[in-house]
């Protein structure tokens, strides 16, 4: 990488790259946007690959000054994610209890929709990606009705979005609405600007093309 340019960022996007999960082309976003770009973590599909990911998420939380008591991972993507790095955070000598939900609430057997250790003290959110905020604001709804304190959010990448509220796109960015108005800390492995610095750096490759395109979405929401 660069001088000045985030190392681990640069190393995790290549990754998702080289994985397959970071694309380019034409997506529709779930906020409606149509994007040159998506992030699929899902297709982090084998045990390598969830392993190198939980790798980085594990460093980023480290390294950040985030205090948190548990893991929670909304469903459905959040689940494997949390559990793995709630595994890598072990290793790494940070042992911390974790709990995922259930979409479907549940009228039998052990009842709620609460899955894993209980939901208390400042929680940190795993989740894969931050676009317009909606998914956090979800995330964060669960764990107030469980008693317990949103704190943070750990994302593979934020795509340095402007926020909706009901639909509209407003003036501050998803990741400012999360931190100011709701009051989390945001930490993410890498960023849109990881991602376009990473771009550039390809020049005429193949790759080095989609600056542009990138470049004018960051223009029209970023
Ligand atoms: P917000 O809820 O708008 O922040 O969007 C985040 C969600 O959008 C993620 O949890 C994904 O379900 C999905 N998403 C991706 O997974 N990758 C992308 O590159 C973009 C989106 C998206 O739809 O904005």
């Amino acid at each position: 990488a660069a001088l000045g340019q985030d190392a681990l960022a640069q190393e995790f996007v290549q990754f998702s790259v080289e994985s397959g999960v970071l694309r380019f082309g034409e997506f529709k976003t779930k906020a409606g946007r149509l994007s040159p770009y998506f992030f699929n973590a899902g297709l982090f599909d084998d045990g390598a690959k969830l392993g190198r990911l939980a790798q980085f998420y594990a460093r980023r939380i480290l390294a950040s000054a985030i205090r948190f008591d548990m893991i929670f991972g909304p469903a459905y993507k959040g689940i494997p994610l949390a559990a793995a790095v709630a595994i890598e955070l072990a290793r790494a000598g940070r042992n911390v209890p974790y709990a995922y939900n259930r979409k479907e609430a549940k009228d039998h057997g052990e009842g709620g929709n609460l899955v894993g250790a209980p939901v208390k003290g400042r929680v940190l959110v795993v989740d894969d990606v931050m676009s317009a905020g909606t998914a956090a604001r979800e995330s964060i709804a669960i764990i107030q009705a469980a008693g317990a304190t949103p704190h943070a959010v750990a994302i593979a990448l934020d795509r340095q979005e402007k926020a909706t509220e009901n639909g509209q796109d407003v003036d501050h960015s998803a990741v400012q609405y999360v931190r100011d108005q709701l009051g989390l800390q945001v930490c993410a492995i890498a960023k849109l600007s990881d991602l376009l610095a990473y771009l550039q750096a390809q020049g005429g490759a193949e790759l080095g093309q989609h600056y542009a395109g990138v470049l004018a979405y960051r223009e029209r929401y970023g």
